[in-house]
């Protein structure tokens, strides 16, 4: 691995420690001085707060005159929560930047030119495509205008989602349940339909293993036009909750965008499922199946309209985890 590789994994490792929901795309710098010592390794903390070069700058000080700035993101060229860090650069007298992602939002891009303009040696593109992983779902949503909708389940292998009476708790074990918390944590909106609001009662925060409240919530939507009871877990006061009384997933969505949230999670039910699955709003599926059979019954999804074997949803599989006593399926919707 080249130097500039090494330094810009260096970079990824350090965005790595940003919040994944945050409005902002995860961000990591690694400065180094002009003889090539590392002197600082910053990272972006979400909105509001510095950016990964103003941090790493910080830490290196001094030592950043004639030096090298390695950046996963284009550096922003704007002010917006913090001033822009092409200035913050140039003043720490950096005089080389190179970056892995350019920066698609029109409003901070830029950056790559004007530090060029004066005077700076830019590099873009390295390690592109491990940079961009980072942020996935912000990139999605800087792309198609909408956030990137990770629809999950959790089932017997029937793809039963509750018993005839209506129990559903617990399908899954402990360790998917886990794992769902988790999931919730990477994203910034946790979407139900009112159907599940009521049946299940869900408070769709995320809760980590020992009980204690994550911080940072992700929004929780409730989706339809039923209301809810004043004593529904969803409506308590642990995290913020949206009510949207439409019907159109791309109405959810278009809410949702004008939020900043770019990744979100569907929690059902079979209805809200089917809704996003026929719009084609379904980016992600994330399947919790556990070794239990139901038989008949309602199942994950309503009606997609699919009358023959050949109009089936095909996914592409892309993980498949043992969370004993279950299984984690991950697949996406075939581009083919
Ligand atoms: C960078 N370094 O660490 C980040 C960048 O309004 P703000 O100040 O929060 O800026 C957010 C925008 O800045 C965001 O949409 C993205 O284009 C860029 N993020 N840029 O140079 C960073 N987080
Ligand atoms: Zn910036």
């Amino acid at each position: 691995m080249d130097e500039r590789t090494a330094l810009m994994q260096r970079a990824i490792d350090a965005a790595r420690l940003g919040p994944q929901a945050d409005p902002n795309p995860r961000v990591g710098c690694v400065v180094t001085d002009a003889a090539g010592r590392v002197t600082g390794v910053g990272h972006h903390r979400g909105a509001g707060t510095a950016h990964a070069e103003v941090d790493a700058l910080a830490q290196a000080g001094e030592s950043a005159r004639g030096g090298t700035a390695h950046v996963t993101l284009e550096p922003c060229n704007h002010t917006g929560r913090t001033g822009p860090c092409t200035a913050a650069l140039l003043e720490a007298g950096i005089t080389r930047v190179v970056f892995a992602v350019a920066d698609p939002d029109p409003v901070a891009a830029g950056g790559a030119a004007t530090l060029a303009a004066a005077g700076v040696a830019v590099e873009a593109g390295v390690l592109r495509e491990a940079a961009a992983a980072l942020n996935e779902s912000w990139l999605h949503a800087r792309r198609t205008g909408r956030p990137f909708v990770i629809a999950k389940s959790a089932s017997t292998l029937d793809g039963r989602t509750a018993a005839a009476d209506g129990s559903s708790r617990w399908i899954t074990g402990e360790a998917a349940r886990a794992d769902v918390h988790d999931l919730r944590s990477r994203c910034g909106a946790v979407v139900v339909g009112t159907g599940t609001a009521l049946t299940d009662d869900p408070q769709l925060t995320v809760r980590t293993a020992d009980g204690a409240d994550a911080v940072g919530q992700p929004l929780r939507v409730v989706v339809g036009r039923r209301g809810l009871p004043a004593t529904a877990r969803v409506l308590d006061d642990a995290a913020e909750t949206l009510l949207l009384a439409t019907h159109d997933p791309a109405d959810v969505l278009a809410a949702l965008h004008a939020r900043g949230i770019h990744r979100v999670l569907l929690e059902g039910g079979p209805t809200l499922t089917a809704a996003f699955l026929r719009a084609h709003l379904v980016d992600e599926v994330v399947a919790y199946v556990a070794p239990a059979l139901l038989g008949g019954g309602p199942t994950v999804s309503a009606d997609l309209g699919v009358r023959t074997i050949a109009d089936a949803v095909r996914l592409d599989l892309v993980d498949v985890t043992v969370l004993p006593p279950d299984v984690r399926i991950t697949a996406r919707p075939s581009t083919a």
